[in-house]
């Protein structure tokens, strides 16, 4: 990119941070390079890369967009959000503790007191809308604390400026997972974390058609430390994959534009069907943590949880009605998915105090035209 006395905007970085022409032909968009290994110019001497797992130019290009895009210094690509998490917790010791907040994907929990508590790190999971619960959680020995937000499945939304705060004063680094935002709607190093995550998965790939995670983060220590783990356990993306979380960063703003448009009209739709008895989204000022939310991010996305008066039957019912909404996990596509979290992506918190109601129903809205998101759930719930 010309060199500009300006920092070009996000919608510019997406599509060319990392991403200049080929040199060898001038392709405009950087190639797949599907190889696991690269020939040496002499022992010791090489063209910045050894061998895939280590380092490809497709992943380089993605990382170096991921930065740009959260505003921090580097990024690291792996194979999934939670191949992420993973990377994460292992820069964490035997005897550690985490703090980690009472609502979040069932995955990341189960990542923790499933696999890393066999390890001896326990977890601790608080309300962190409770500024005073999370100080007095955190012990002598914790490390981290995990903050995602908006929160999975409920949407609660968390200050992650004042929570990065707690966690320094405690000598903990401060993460937030940032997948239901994206780096479009909020950037947690701009508000003082450590790192930030993601499940590229969702929103940053957007169309349902890859599986990936990066962290993103300022401080060059952290990146050596989780950049070792990345190469040391091994789950990166193929060339292929990091090429599709590329392809739809490019898009990444427009989309979610779109997509708070539509998750606006449909939280606001719901909020006033006699049916419904709660609708969980940022973008509501009924929300406890609107005016928060308005402060940290520039808008409120396509997620959104409620429940029905008639209860948990109602809801797995009306989740298989739907026709344009797929009944399915994950979200962030241009699709619109249905599910009901407790049955589907929070199966792991089940018998927890992280389970969500059991009615709870998930949106994930996508950017097909509002009227007709509407019209199908108007449908399915009758
Ligand atoms: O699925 P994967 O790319 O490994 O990402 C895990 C993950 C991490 N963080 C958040 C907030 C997530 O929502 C997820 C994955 N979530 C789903 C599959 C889901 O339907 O909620």
């Amino acid at each position: 990119m010309p060199t500009r006395k300006r920092k070009p905007g996000f919608d510019t970085l997406a599509i060319h941070a990392g991403q200049e022409p080929e040199g060898l032909t001038g392709a405009v968009t950087v190639p797949i390079f599907q190889t696991s290994t690269f020939a040496q110019v002499a022992v010791g001497k090489n063209k910045g890369y050894e061998y895939a797992r280590t380092g490809n130019p497709t992943r380089t290009a993605l990382e170096t967009c991921l930065a740009a895009l959260e505003d921090g210094r580097w990024a690291l690509a792996f194979s999934s959000g939670m191949a992420a998490s993973d990377a994460i917790a292992h820069l964490l010791k035997a005897g550690d503790h985490v703090v980690m907040g009472d609502d979040v994907y069932g995955g990341t929990y189960r990542l923790f007191v499933r696999v890393f508590d066999q390890l001896g790190i326990a977890t601790t999971a608080v309300d962190m809308r409770r500024l005073a619960s999370v100080r007095k959680a955190l012990r002598k020995t914790t490390r981290l604390v995990w903050i995602e937000t908006p929160t999975n499945p409920l949407l609660k939304v968390l200050d992650i400026h004042a929570l990065a705060g707690i966690a320094h004063a405690g000598k903990a680094l401060a993460v937030v997972d940032n997948t239901f935002a994206s780096p479009y709607l909020q950037n947690p190093l701009a508000h003082g974390a450590d790192l930030a995550l993601h499940s590229t998965t969702k929103y940053i790939g957007g169309h349902s058609d890859v599986v990936g995670g990066a962290i993103v983060g300022n401080d060059p220590q952290l990146r050596e430390r989780l950049a070792f783990l990345q190469n040391a356990v091994g789950g990166v993306p193929g060339p292929l994959d990091a090429w599709l979380v590329l392809r739809g960063a490019k898009t990444l703003a427009v989309r979610m534009e779109r997509h708070s448009l539509n998750g606006q009209a449909v939280a606001e739709w719901l909020a006033e069907h006699p049916k419904v008895s709660r609708v969980n989204y940022p973008g509501l000022r009924a929300h406890p943590q609107h005016d928060l939310a308005k402060r940290q991010m520039r808008s409120f996305g396509g997620m959104l949880s409620f429940e029905l008066k008639s209860g948990e039957a109602a809801a797995k019912r009306m989740a298989a009605r739907t026709k344009i909404f797929a009944l399915a996990e994950s979200l962030g596509g241009v699709e619109s998915l249905i599910e009901v979290p407790l049955a589907m992506t929070h199966g792991s918190v089940r018998g927890t105090k992280l389970a969500p109601p059991a009615g709870l129903v998930r949106l994930s809205v996508g950017i097909e035209t509002v009227h007709d998101l509407i019209e199908d759930l108007a449908e399915a719930i009758g």
